[in-house]
């Protein structure tokens, strides 16, 4: 049985230049796996605490030397000794030993590091990859990707309120057909914006961020690019949005703003929760849209139980900011039947465990799952094979350039080509019907 040796972390950085943590975990047995730690920049107000310094002397106060230091030290001590494949020790020993509700005094960022790190180790002491140790059913299911090919919202300078553009291969047999074909998309895409003057440099998700006049027009970019690629939009390649909506929501005023990032200084105009739904809803009848998260706030729960009730019989509607990866949120919305989906984020929770729950209170209630990534990432591809162990069928892993973002599509081909037949491309369809 392997057992923790040694934890150790340090502070590297993530793809936007920002400090994250890497946590290596040794073995009595001479296993040493490491963890990258995602970082997020429209964070749900109740997610677990991510444990910067602020020491404005140091990386604008965003350094994560205490959070190292947690690790090197009380981590360490705590976990000496315990076996690698009881992961649920090992989360359950740092849950209990931090104490607090959203992970204050560890921070859930060194916490997901050793958790990580320990899931590694616990499939390398079994000779498994990850997908194949954490996975509990014998059958492997390769998600269905949603790729943001445009960047708008706290992305990138692009004035659009909407974060993220997606599309969906969803028609594609194989998860590497799925790959090219949404690849072609994207260069489609850069030819189109290039033709018309706009910009084709990217925002943080490898998305492109021009300088779109409206929503309506990213949508009719991105149809345009999907058909001269040779693809038919709705049937072959749908479209998800992420509108990120707590971003551009005034809690107490309880109104959307319309083009914030361009309004500036100028004079706002709003939409009340009926209004920005109805605006949803005509966008879903005028593009092939099957997907939505976060269309409304975080706080907006009225607003998302009537969402549901009009649009959850034809789309997915996905709660990111509004369930942040944790059971109490998910659960009120079972009850309240907010959604009908839940986005998937490690970091939001903070532990390999509680991100399992969450998954398994989702299926267990007809909830469908999407594995995601962060808009601060980097080249650790863990959830690749988290979202293939977990059959989640969905991953959102952002757009078809940089390396932080292809880092997880190439490691599903891996995991694809690995598995041969035993591989299914996720091919349930992905609107309600
Ligand atoms: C989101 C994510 C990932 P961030 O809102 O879904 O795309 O963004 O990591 O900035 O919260
Ligand atoms: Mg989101």
């Amino acid at each position: 049985m392997s057992k923790i040796k040694k934890l150790e972390a340090l502070e590297i950085l993530d793809s936007r230049g920002n400090p994250t943590i890497e946590v290596i975990l040794k073995t009595d047995d001479g296993i040493i796996t490491k963890a990258k730690v995602p970082s997020g920049a429209s964070t749900g107000a109740n997610e677990a605490l991510e444990l910067r310094d602020n020491d404005k002397k140091r990386y604008s106060g965003k350094g994560v030397l205490k959070a190292v230091s947690i690790v090197n030290n009380e981590l360490n001590k705590l976990l000496i000794g315990k076996s690698v494949t009881d992961q649920e020790t090992i989360d359950n020993l740092m849950i209990k030993a931090d104490g607090t509700e959203n992970k204050a005094n560890f921070g859930a960022n060194s916490m997901l590091g050793v958790s990580l790190a320990a899931a590694r180790a616990g499939a390398a002491s079994k000779n498994l990859a990850i997908y194949e140790y954490l996975n509990t059913k014998n059958s492997f299911i390769i998600p269905c990707p949603m790729m943001n090919i445009i960047n708008g919202g706290m992305h990138s300078d692009s004035p659009l309120d909407f974060q993220e553009f997606m599309i969906r291969p969803k028609g594609a047999n194989s998860f590497k057909e799925a790959l090219r074909w949404a690849v072609e998309v994207f260069h489609t895409l850069k030819k189109i914006l290039k033709d018309k003057g706009y910009a084709t440099s990217v925002g943080d998700e490898g998305g492109f961020a021009p300088n779109l006049k409206s929503h309506e027009e990213a949508l009719e970019l991105i149809i345009d690019a999907i058909e001269k690629a040779g693809y038919k939009p709705k049937e072959e390649i749908s479209i998800a949005l992420d509108p990120a909506a707590s971003e551009f929501y005034d809690t107490s005023k309880k109104v959307y703003f319309e083009m914030k990032k361009k309004a500036a200084k100028k004079e706002f105009k709003t939409k009340t929760s009926s209004e920005q739904i109805k605006y949803l809803e005509e966008l879903c009848k005028k593009f092939p849209i099957d997907s939505i998260e976060d269309g409304l706030a975080e706080s907006d729960w009225d607003g998302w139980v009537e969402f549901t009730k009009q649009m959850g019989d034809k789309i997915q509607i996905v709660g990111d900011d509004l369930f942040v990866t944790n059971t109490k949120f998910l659960e009120k919305g079972i009850k309240l039947k907010a959604a009908n989906a839940i986005l998937i984020k490690l970091n939001q929770i903070g532990t390999v465990t509680e991100t399992l729950q969450t998954i398994h209170l989702a299926q267990k209630n007809g909830f469908n799952t999407v594995v995601s990534h962060r808009s601060g990432e980097t080249e650790d591809a863990f959830i690749a094979d988290f979202a293939v162990a977990t059959h989640s069928g969905q991953i959102k892993t952002g757009s078809l350039s940089r390396s932080d973002r292809i880092a997880k599509y190439n490691r599903l081909l891996e995991i694809e080509n690995d598995l041969g037949k035993k591989a299914k491309f996720f091919k349930a369809p992905l609107e309600k019907s």
